[in-house]
């Protein structure tokens, strides 16, 4: 009742609506609406009233909640399902359970903390209370082990692209699983893997985006290359206003459920279009490690399989995969 009640006030602010209406609408008495009425306000929301005119929403606290998250998400697949945790060692490694125990497809666990982030091949992410989205997906697309990449990629634009739409934030995309804003760190993307030889069981794509977090809660040894949306907005005095981690979560499976449909019918195209939009790569210096060696050169375009083409400053064209090589940034990189 509650989450009907938040809803109502939600579609019409920011004009009121009276106790009698809610109460007719909701078929409760009026002690019942303001009784739930303050029991949200004593979870943040801060909602003016009058005996007169009624109800307002002024304010919601900044809290993952399902009835934000579940507002005008007309997906198929993505987030069918939530889980919503205060507190978890790695949202990856719950999906990953989850998944075992054959949940399907689209499910999506979030978490408000996360006290053993994970990165790639063992590496931290951190993830202070309240401070981002730690969020993962358990998806079960019919590909075969090699295309995984391509996914990874997906995620990468979806993001992107959500940040662009929900926030008004244009980042770019570091090949293949980081996005940069002024040059640093603001969301890594995980993805793992269980499959067999020759076909995926399931994939975990887990997504970690810094918004609210100051520079002195990340490590000491990460503060120097990540930045939080927040942190991007004080320092080019923008408006805090639309960092709504529901609004921005929304968008992005909007966005990542658009491109993972295109993927299960075999057409990636519209992954790479995209990705090329917000891509902070093509087109820059890039430095790779190739089956042992290292070579430089211009990153020059993305395959149908999510690889990079470089073209080498020994008039070589090599294909980067994710995976065997890395490729770190030269100077003016991002
Ligand atoms: C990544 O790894 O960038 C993948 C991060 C994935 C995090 C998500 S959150 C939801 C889901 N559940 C999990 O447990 N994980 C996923 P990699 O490219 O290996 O980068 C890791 C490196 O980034 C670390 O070694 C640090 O240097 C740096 N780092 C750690 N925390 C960071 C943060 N919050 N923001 C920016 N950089 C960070």
């Amino acid at each position: 009742m509650k989450d009907k009640i938040l809803k109502r006030l939600r579609e019409q602010a920011p004009a009121r609506v009276s106790g009698e209406v809610l109460s007719r609408a909701l078929k409760v008495s009026r002690t019942a609406v303001w009784k739930y009425i303050n029991e949200l306000r004593s979870e943040g929301y801060v909602i003016g009233s009058s005996s007169r005119t009624g109800y307002k929403l002024i304010a919601s606290p900044d809290r993952l909640s399902r009835p934000e998250l579940e507002e005008g998400l007309d997906t198929s697949v993505l987030g069918r399902r939530f889980y919503i945790l205060d507190s978890v060692d790695s949202t990856n490694a719950y999906a990953k359970k989850l998944a075992d125990d054959g949940v399907a497809e689209g499910a999506v666990v979030l978490a408000e903390q996360m006290t053993a982030g994970r990165g790639r091949l063992g590496r931290d992410w951190s993830a202070v209370k309240g401070g981002g989205i730690w969020l993962s997906v358990i998806l079960r697309p019919d590909i075969l082990p090699g295309e995984v990449q391509v996914v990874t990629l997906a995620a990468a634009a979806a993001v992107a692209e959500a940040l662009e739409t929900a926030a008004g934030i244009r980042a770019g995309i570091k090949w293949p699983n980081d996005i940069i804003l002024d040059g640093s760190k603001l969301c890594g993307i995980l993805t793992e893997l269980i499959s067999e030889a020759d076909r995926v069981n399931y994939l975990v794509l887990g997504i970690g985006i810094n918004i609210s977090q100051k520079r002195d809660e990340f490590p000491p040894e990460v503060r120097d290359k990540a930045i939080s949306l927040k942190m991007y907005a004080e320092k080019n005095g923008l408006s805090l206003d639309k960092f709504n981690r529901n609004v921005i979560i929304r968008e992005l499976l909007l966005s990542l459920e658009k491109l993972y449909i295109g993927l299960k019918k075999g057409d990636t195209s519209r992954i790479i279009d995209l990705w090329n939009k917000y891509s902070a790569t093509l087109g820059k210096n890039v430095r790779i490690s190739w089956k042992g060696g290292d070579y430089t050169g211009v990153a020059q375009e993305l395959t149908p399989e999510g690889n990079l083409v470089v073209m080498c400053t020994d008039g070589v064209r090599r294909e980067a995969v994710s995976g065997e090589v890395s490729i770190r940034g030269m100077l003016g990189y991002v």
